[in-house]
């Protein structure tokens, strides 16, 4: 397949300023009539448009039939004369036969499109990029039976009935304008029996906006809590933005079948059911969450990627970037925001660091691509994020004013209607801001995270910070430049547990040192406060001082990073097995006064506390070595964590008795009592199994909400014990029918701490509810299987045929999804020599595989490679 390079981008050589589209719908068979106006932007170059599987069964040129095209692969070519045409294109469709489910598919009998990043191409032919933006006119009818609600982009501005069609069905029709200019991929239609929660929202200039949400029959009463989310989402875009929505009308369509969580598609958002349905039945506190982030990140596409859209998809963290930014800013407001940071931080080290460590490191910028939908990854998403954030850092800093918001209006004004850069954003950030970013600008272009150490030095009344940056080499970067690094830091003085304010230095070289005068004894260091950078740090900070941060650190996210690293640093070096039987046992004992501290802290809340007590995952345990051994990785954190509940055995009971008296509701005290008490199952499981059991038994039937139980059935899940079986069984009659909760049920099985995890996992692949045709079904069984190291590491190597297997299986039917499986394959190099050669082998078989698709084709090579 051919290589996309960012550097051949060229201006379209034609326009199309307007798109009417005349769909006739079917599930089984839809015609399209795309009518396009063109207007030529550069001379002597005939009209290209892209198509993907779609054949033209008639090209009108200004509406007249037109001998004067051809096929060039798989893009129709027309020669034009003149500057200015109209083009009118034919095509037939089978939704019904997507499996791959982008373009137009069928979903439970609706269908629906999903059209970023190339799927407009799978519907007709078009100028299938980013920067070539029209005013879209869509015209739709079909039978009223199949399809009574009929959706697309903008205000529906005619509707009405239509002759019966020839199987004497009753027919209707609906026409619906967008009156702002949108790429392609932002174009949605959908045609479905749909059901809509309603509600409005008055804009900051006194516009009322219709908003809907449309469900299957029977979900509305599950709809409410991402209504308000909507609401919310769009009140604090205004108040922290200054961002207004601009039509009239917001629908949101919920459905089964979807690659990803969402699609921003300019005034009809498509979601996946996963992150809109949510009840305290069948939905976790963890789900409530994600539903308000999700609703929030595609809402605020509206201006970051939809009014600004991307010039080509090199810059997709343009969109994705900020628009993560600004979930994730949404959310801290919601909720709280130093738990939210620590969250948004566990993702990054669980999903990114991996990613810029491994064979598909990439810039948060990329500059090649085969197939673009690989690139919807981690580091353009969240490391995308993390590089705004620190802007905004380094803007805000000791400034009376937000200045990153002066950068941000700026943007949005001067950029207002473009496919912009991301060069044109850092700019807009550097003038309004009144930022010198130039070096910055290497965060863009430069993968691998940095990794930076710290050394304090104390003389006199001087602490002086030695600090050092290396910027790891990743494939294709040869050689690398120091980056700006913004770290915020404190000192402390000892006696009083106190220091005298944050600082933020910059490290923008390969080393440098900042002296610290007025200490007359040497402080301890707080270093990357709030992760004000995400950068790999090595302060060499003694056992002693990582117990005084996490008992004494003002700023919660430094607190929780003492604690971590205290355990990474204990967790790595048993499993490297250098520890004598001493220092395991003094190491254990100051996690456990640690552990015990934040137990006793009545200063904590529970949502902080029952994040303070999550252990150190393995994935991000087996980032720390250089070839990892998942089952020393696995015995190691679980043998802690057993000799901790046995060590603080009656605390964790006390705090199960004290949640557990904690009635339900979705107010913050109550789901932090909800997270300790699963948090305490977790640690009892491993130290106490049969006190665990009894009480998850009990919990699970005295569960009125989907927390308690969803913690109370992973903990029985993990232990060898009846009520195992018993529960999994009752709980999937209980749910039969959902298919979200379904999901759960396999993932429990699927990541659990349980010996047999891959025995299960086999049997559930046989199970009548698997299927391979839904991605959600595949993703709850096989990314939990794959996310559960000791089970997918077996040292048999048949974790490994599994996915391979999997993949093989899916790519034909959905090629994005399979590709998706590939990099826990890819991690082969950072694992055991023995397992990393099965591994390998597994690529290779895959690799050798006839007629592979673009998607899964690019990652086993680059995985490879
Ligand atoms: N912008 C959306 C991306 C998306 C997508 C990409 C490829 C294949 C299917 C997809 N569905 C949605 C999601 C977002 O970031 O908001
Ligand atoms: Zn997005």
């Amino acid at each position: 397949p051919a290589v996309i390079r960012r550097e051949d981008y060229t201006p379209p050589a034609w326009l199309v300023p307007e798109v009417s589209l005349d769909f006739a719908l079917g599930v089984d068979g839809t015609r399209v009539v795309s009518d396009l106006l063109v207007r030529r932007n550069a001379p002597g170059q005939p009209l290209r448009l892209s198509g993907d599987g779609i054949a033209a069964r008639e090209v009108l040129v200004d509406g007249r039939p037109s001998n004067h095209w051809r096929m060039e692969g798989a893009d129709l070519v027309i020669d034009l004369e003149g500057d200015e045409h109209r083009v009118s294109i034919e095509t037939a469709l089978n939704p019904a036969a997507n499996s791959q489910l982008m373009g137009l598919y069928a979903s439970n009998g609706m269908l629906c499109t999903q059209c970023e990043a190339e799927g407009f191409r799978r519907i007709t032919f078009h100028p299938d990029r980013p920067d070539v933006l029209s005013v879209y006119r869509v015209r739709m009818a079909g039978p009223k039976a199949d399809f009574p609600i009929l959706l697309s982009n903008g205000n529906c501005v005619a509707s009405g009935e239509g002759p019966p069609n020839e199987n004497g069905e009753d027919t209707h029709w609906a026409e619906w304008h967008d009156p702002w200019p949108k790429p392609s991929y932002l174009f949605a239609l959908v045609a479905g029996d749909l059901v809509a929660t309603s509600d409005s929202f008055t804009t900051m200039n006194g516009r009322k906006v219709d908003l809907n949400i449309w469900v299957r029959p029977g979900d509305e009463s599950r709809t409410h809590h991402a209504m308000r989310s909507l609401i919310n989402s769009m009140k604090w875009d205004e108040e922290a933005f200054g961002r207004e929505y601009d039509l009239d009308l917001f629908n949101i369509v919920a459905v089964s079948d979807f690659n990803m969580g969402a699609m921003e598609n300019k005034g009809l958002n498509v979601f996946n059911t996963r992150y809109v349905l949510a009840d305290p039945e069948t939905a976790t506190d963890g789900d409530y969450d994600a539903v308000e982030g999700v609703i929030g990140h595609e809402y605020f596409h509206n201006w970051s990627g939809n009014r600004i859209t991307c010039r080509d998809w090199f810059q997709l963290s343009l969109k994705e970037g900020f628009t993560v930014l600004r979930d994730q800013m949404f959310s801290a407001a919601m909720g709280s925001e130093p738990v939210k940071r620590i969250e948004d931080v566990r993702v990054l080290r669980a999903a990114q660091f991996p990613e810029d460590s491994g064979p598909l490191a990439h810039p948060i910028r990329p500059d090649s691509y085969q197939e673009i939908s690989n690139f919807y990854t981690a580091t353009v998403y969240n490391k995308g994020a993390e590089v705004i954030r620190m802007m905004r850092s380094m803007a805000n800093f000791g400034a009376g004013a937000d200045r990153f918001r002066k950068g941000t209006d700026l943007y949005f004004d001067r950029h207002d209607g473009e496919a912009a850069t991301c060069e044109d954003f850092v700019k807009a950030i550097e003038d309004g801001a009144g930022l010198d970013l130039t070096r910055f600008r290497l965060w863009y272009s430069q993968a691998g995270t940095p990794r930076v150490t710290a050394r304090l030095a104390h003389e006199g009344d001087v602490a002086t910070l030695h600090l050092t940056q290396e910027v790891p080499l990743t494939p294709g970067q040869a050689s690398k430049q120091p980056m700006p690094i913004p770290l915020r830091l404190a000192l402390f003085d000892r006696a009083s547990g106190k220091h005298g304010g944050e600082q933020l230095v910059v490290l923008d070289q390969a080393e440098a040192s900042f002296t610290f005068p007025g200490h007359a004894e040497a402080p301890v260091l707080s270093l990357n406060r709030g992760f004000s950078a995400p950068v790999a740090i090595d302060a060499a900070t003694s056992q002693e001082d990582l117990v005084f941060l996490a008992a004494h650190d003002d700023d919660p996210f430094a607190r929780y990073e003492a604690l971590q690293s205290l355990i990474v640093r204990h967790l790595v070096a048993a499993a490297a097995e250098e520890l004598s039987d001493d220092e395991r046992f003094t190491g254990r004992h100051a996690i456990a006064s640690a552990i015990a501290a934040v137990l006793d802290d009545t200063a904590l809340d529970d949502l902080m506390r029952g994040e303070l007590l999550i252990l150190p995952g393995e994935g991000y345990l087996a980032e720390q070595f250089a070839q990892a051994d998942p089952t020393a990785i696995r015995r190691e954190r679980e043998g802690l964590k057993g000799w901790l509940a046995q060590a603080l055995l009656a605390r964790f009971t006390a705090l199960h008795d004290r949640a557990s008296a904690v009635p339900f509701s979705l107010e913050a005290a109550a789901r932090g009592a909800r997270k300790v008490k699963t948090q305490a199952l977790v640690y009892l499981a491993a130290g106490a199994p049969e006190e665990a059991a009894r009480r998850a038994a009990a919990q699970y039937d005295a569960a009125d909400n989907m927390t308690d139980r969803q913690g109370a059935l992973m903990t029985l899940c993990g232990l060898d014990t009846p009520g195992r079986a018993e529960k999994l069984a009752d709980f999937h009659a209980r749910y039969a029918g959902n298919a979200l909760v379904i999901d759960k049920w396999f993932s429990l099985q699927a990541g659990s701490l349980h010996g047999d995890a891959l025995a299960h996992v086999k049997a559930l692949a046989d199970h009548p509810d698997f299927t391979l045709g839904n991605p959600n079904r595949v993703r709850s069984l096989y990314m939990a299987f794959a996310a559960n190291p000791a089970a997918f590491h077996d040292p048999s190597g048949e974790g490994y045929r599994i996915i391979a297997d999997l993949i093989l299986a899916l790519d034909p039917i959905n090629a994005q999804t399979a590709a998706r499986f590939v990099p826990s394959l890819g991690r082969w190099r950072r694992i055991e020599p023995a397992r990393a050669a099965m591994m390998r082998a597994e690529l290779e078989r895959i690799a050798a595989a006839p007629s592979l698709s673009r998607d899964t084709f690019e990652q086993v090579t680059r995985s490879l490679g």
